[in-house]
């Protein structure tokens, strides 16, 4: 506990800069005289309060500082147009993707005709290499044939076609990660989150897009501009 302490002074009071390399396993263990089993607990609490990250092969390193960001709530933006305008640069990593027999849900939501599939991309989606959110896209395949089409942006692909959604609500809620996405946002498992789903609309009513998403907790500040009547 006294060497997590110690670690974890150091990281905020910035003795151990953001993205530095924490000293090996045994390095520790000789630099203190205490054993490597207690070294590794130490650093997995750490990894568990998010201060550090643990990577196989690459060894721990310091958690990288994230500013917050704000995001508007009042303009129908996609992340790749929204990380541009803060001068990042955006990436996704296709988790999952393909042509499946569509959900009754997406039936419904999507307003498919019997017999029509859906195109679901799992994405982790990354500014500037720092992991923002988890996103699960679903549309009617006759609007994206190839999933594989998105490599960066889903959105740069439906405009290139001409079906660029005008109008979407979104819904906001709590959440708190799962292991599994807190490994993907590198952040700690139950640490609070913004779930999203957001239905956007073709300027013909059809619905286009249903996506579903977390975003970091620590990150993002949804902001809605509000005007008396
Ligand atoms: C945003 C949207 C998401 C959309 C994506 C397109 C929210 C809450 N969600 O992340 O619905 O699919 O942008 O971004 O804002 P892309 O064109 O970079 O793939």
């Amino acid at each position: 506990m006294q060497l997590q302490r110690h670690l974890e002074s150091a990281i905020k009071n910035g003795h151990l800069p953001a993205e530095a390399t924490l000293p090996a396993e045994r390095e520790l263990a000789a630099m203190t005289g205490l054993s490597r089993v207690t070294i590794r607990k130490a650093i997995g609490q750490l990894v568990e309060d998010g201060l550090v990250i643990q990577r196989r092969g690459s060894g721990s390193f310091v958690a990288p500082k994230v500013q917050r960001m704000e995001q508007s709530l009042s303009r129908l933006t996609s992340f790749t147009e929204d990380m541009q305008r803060r001068g990042m640069t955006s990436s996704s990593e296709i988790l999952e993707s393909g042509t499946y027999l569509p959900s009754p849900e997406e039936i419904v939501s999507l307003g498919l005709a019997s017999g029509e599939q859906v195109v679901r991309i799992k994405r982790l989606r990354r500014a500037d290499g720092i992991p923002m959110a988890v996103e699960t896209s679903s549309l009617s395949s006759e609007f994206l044939p190839n999933p594989d089409d998105v490599v960066t942006s889903l959105y740069e692909v439906l405009s290139a076609q001409g079906i660029r959604p005008s109008r979407a609500i979104q819904r906001i809620s709590a959440c708190k990660l799962t292991a599994e996405q807190a490994d993907l946002l590198e952040v700690a498992e139950g640490d609070a989150a913004l779930y999203i789903d957001r239905t956007a609309y073709l300027p013909s009513g059809r619905v286009i897009e249903l996506t579903a998403g977390v975003y970091r907790g620590d990150i993002y500040d949804f902001v809605a501009e509000l005007r008396s009547a």
